[in-house]
């Protein structure tokens, strides 16, 4: 069923903790955890717990649970202090752009200067 946990997905493991993460926010639709390997001083993600491929299926099906991963992006912002300098919300949608984990999840990178178009 839409939603469900998949029992191949890595991030349906890391929101029933399965596998464990380094998590620094959590609600009853989302949870944020820092990126194992991270691109920036701040590199934290945020997914829904429940799945869905990316965050273009998310939205169609969740348009709430999109609004509260955009809310707890910011939240992650705020709480790393990286909300005054500046900061990039990256949502990599197929593997052509670089998605390589198929759960929805935004990257929330910080703490250093980006560059404009992105690589
Ligand atoms: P992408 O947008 O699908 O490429 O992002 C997936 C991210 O998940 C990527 O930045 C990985 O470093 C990150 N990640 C992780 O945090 N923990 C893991 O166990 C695995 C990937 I596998």
């Amino acid at each position: 069923m839409a939603g469900e946990p998949q029992a191949d997905c890595l991030f349906c493991k890391i929101v029933s903790k399965e596998v464990p993460a380094t998590v620094v926010r959590e609600t009853e639709t989302t949870l944020a955890f820092r990126d194992i390997n991270p691109q920036a001083p701040t590199h934290v993600l945020v997914i829904p717990k429940v799945h869905y491929p990316d965050a273009a299926s998310l939205a169609k099906a969740e348009p709430q649970i999109a609004a509260d991963i955009l809310r707890e992006a910011g939240a992650v912002a705020a709480d790393e202090e990286i909300d005054g300098t500046g900061f990039r919300v990256i949502f990599n949608t197929g593997a052509g752009a670089g998605q390589t984990v198929f759960h929805a999840h935004a990257h929330i990178l910080g703490g250093r200067g980006f560059n404009w178009p992105p690589g």
